[in-house]
Formats: C-alpha cells, structure tokens, sequence
C-alpha cells in the first residue's frame, strides 16, 4: 500500500453508488475500505461489474451496531468516511419503519459520534436525497432552499440525518456535509426501483421469458441521471476547503410513463401498452408525484455537470438487460 495515499471509508459499498464511488476513489489512488454487514452469502456482483472487487478491502459492521461502527473509525481512522449505507427501497419503508429509522437515521448518529470521539479530523459523506422534499417545492423544483415535505417513513429517516450531519457541522466543527442527490441509476441499479424494474421487464418480454410488466403510478415524474456521474459530485464536494451541502440533478424531468415508451423503444418493442398492466400494489400510501431539481449551486461551486441523458441513461440500462438475457 503506498503510505501517502489518501484512505476512504465507504458504507452500502456492495448496493449501486458503493462500486461506481468505490472505482472512482481507486482511480484517484486511495486506498477504499468497503463495509459489508454480517450475510451468509454476501453479494459482490456489483462490485465484480466495475472490476474493482479486488481492489476494496472489507471490513465487517452494521449500521445498527454502533460498536461495531465505533471499532471501525478508531481502526481506520480513514480520511474520509462515504455514508452510503441505507435501507433505500421507498417503497418498502412505510412495512418497514422502524429498521428504515434505525439504519438511515439512527445509525448516521453513531457514526457521527465515532467520528467526533475518535477520528474527528476525518470528513464525512451523507447521503441524502431528494426524498426530503417530497411535496416541497419552489416554483416547480427543488433546491438547497426549498422545505422538505418526507411522504414516506424513508424520506423522514433521511431528513434526521441530514439535519445531524449539518448539526455536527455546526456543533463541533467537524467536516461533514450532504449530497441531497436526485434519482441516478444504472444498469446495477437493484431490482426493485422502477427504472431497472422496467429495463430487466422489458428484456424478459424481448426475449419471451414474460409477457406483462406490472407497474404502479406511471404518472410520476423523476429526475433521472447516471450514477456514474453523481459520485464525481460525492468526491468533489469532499475535496472543498469548507463543509457545505449540495442538491444534485439533472435539471430535468420525466415521467415514468416516458422511460417506459423509451425503453420498449430501444428493446424494438412496438405497442407497449400491450405490456404493461397498473397493479395497485405497487402505488404508495403517500406518493411523491414529482421531482425536478435546480442544480445551479453544484455547477458553480463544484463545476459538477451529469455527461450521460436521459435517453442515454435509458439505452444504456436496457442494452446491458438486454445482453443478459441474451446468454441467459
Ligand atoms: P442501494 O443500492 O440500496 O445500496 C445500499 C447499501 O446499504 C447496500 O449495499 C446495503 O447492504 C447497505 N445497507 C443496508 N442496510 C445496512 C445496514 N444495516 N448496515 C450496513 N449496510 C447496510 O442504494 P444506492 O442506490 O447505492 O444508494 C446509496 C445511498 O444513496 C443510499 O443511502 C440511498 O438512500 C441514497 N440515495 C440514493 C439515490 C438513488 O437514486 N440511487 C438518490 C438519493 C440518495 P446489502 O448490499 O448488504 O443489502
Ligand atoms: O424507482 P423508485 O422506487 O424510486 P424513488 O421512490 O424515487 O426513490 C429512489 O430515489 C430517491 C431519490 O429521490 C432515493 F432517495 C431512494 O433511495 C431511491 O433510490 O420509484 C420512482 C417512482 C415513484 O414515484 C414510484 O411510485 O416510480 C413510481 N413507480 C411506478 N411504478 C414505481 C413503480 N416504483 C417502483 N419501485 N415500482 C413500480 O412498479
């Protein structure tokens, strides 16, 4: 290990940021610590799909352990601590409400207190979301200054954490902030969120292993980028003399009816209505209708753009379904 390299701790390194963030630190010469819970079988598909599983050393902790969170800061003592761990499924939040609370609030509060207490020289990531703003909005989006409104035990969970990471900030002067990041995906994306839901549905069509893909609200409206971009913003905002905090987007919308079309589009489906069925379970009791940032502060100060489109990001996710269906 080259002794002068930078070291980073990142938490939910095996989810869909974990890897992307994970390869990009590694490019940049530190050396990455990924934290993985206790599984019988762990999951390292993610991390084998951008070549860097190699690459990451483990470390074993939970986010609801904070022993376990203590032993690791005081071990480490890492440069920088990326908090990507979350139960992040929406949709699963209000069933599981009390976990949610406990992994995405509770557990940014024990890792900020093993910072404090034993490596407060180390900078900290939160991963926060524009879950936040749920019904909040300024004119038709979102900012740094626009209310959070949470629709969902999630969004709640997170606006605990964002406020004890700024709190931290401004209590103890340590260097923490948050990426209030928007929809980003990828063709890791998990299996549950909508977007990787339709582009895996649509292959299983293309290639007759299904013959409906059931959906929830199409009339929702996200804005969508490339995970792949949005961990160079993480990473920028890290490297800033000042701890601040950033809303991170595209700038634009779509509907999720849209990414449908597009998808079945690129897969040379025509008709997707033939396919597509609305299946009530899969609405929410409390639905974020729509979310559309204005991501002015992140261009300035970071000189942070997203490079890939929303088209882009769409054939990008359904061409790689495609091809692994296509072996399959
Ligand atoms: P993801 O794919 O669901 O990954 C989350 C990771 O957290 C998984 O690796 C998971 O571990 C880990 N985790 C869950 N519970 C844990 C616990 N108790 N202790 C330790 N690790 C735990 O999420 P993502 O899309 O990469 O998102 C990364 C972070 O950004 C999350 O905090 C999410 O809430 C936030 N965020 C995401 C988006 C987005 O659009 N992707 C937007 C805004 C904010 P397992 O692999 O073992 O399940
Ligand atoms: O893909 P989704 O499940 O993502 P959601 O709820 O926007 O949350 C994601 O983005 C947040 C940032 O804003 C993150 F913080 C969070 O961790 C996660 O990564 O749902 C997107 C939209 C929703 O309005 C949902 O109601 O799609 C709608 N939708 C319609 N049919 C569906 C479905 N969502 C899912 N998951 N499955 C459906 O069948």
């Amino acid at each position: 290990m080259n002794r002068m390299a930078k070291t980073a701790l990142v938490t939910g390194i095996l989810g869909q940021d974990g890897p992307y963030l994970a390869k990009l630190l590694i490019e940049k010469g530190y050396k990455v610590f990924g934290m993985i819970r206790r599984y019988s079988n762990p999951n390292y598909d993610n991390l084998d799909y951008l070549g860097v599983t190699k690459k990451v050393d483990f470390v074993e902790g939970d986010m609801t352990d904070e022993s376990s969170l203590i032993n690791t800061v005081r071990t480490l003592r890492p440069d920088e601590v990326y908090n990507l761990a979350a139960q992040s499924f929406v949709g699963d939040s209000w069933q599981m409400a009390k976990l949610t609370t406990e992994v995405n609030a509770l557990g940014v509060l024990y890792l900020l207190n093993a910072i404090k207490f034993f490596s407060p020289t180390t900078k900290f990531y939160q991963a926060s979301t524009s879950e936040m703003f749920g019904l909040g909005n300024t004119n038709g989006y979102q900012d740094e200054n626009t209310t959070f409104h949470p629709r969902s035990p999630y969004g709640i969970a997170k606006v605990y954490a964002y406020w004890m990471t700024v709190n931290f900030r401004e209590s103890y002067s340590l260097f923490t902030c948050n990426g209030i990041l928007f929809n980003h995906e990828s063709p890791i994306r998990g299996i549950q969120f909508v977007t990787r839901k339709i582009t895996d549905g649509v292959a299983r069509i293309k290639y007759g292993l299904s013959k409906k893909l059931s959906l929830g609200n199409l009339d929702a409206k996200r804005d969508w980028g490339f995970a792949g971009d949005y961990v160079e913003a993480m990473y920028r905002m890290m490297q800033q003399k000042k701890p601040d905090d950033f809303v991170v987007g595209t700038g634009e919308n779509h509907s999720v009816r849209e990414f449908v079309e597009l998808a079945f589009h690129y897969a040379g489906i025509s008709n997707w209505e033939k396919y597509v069925v609305t299946d009530p379970r899969f609405k929410r009791p409390a639905e974020v209708y729509e979310l559309k940032s204005r991501p002015t502060k992140v261009h300035k100060v970071l000189e942070w753009k997203p490079k890939v489109s929303f088209k882009k990001l769409v054939k990008m996710m359904v061409d790689a379904d495609l091809k692994r269906f296509e072996y399959a």
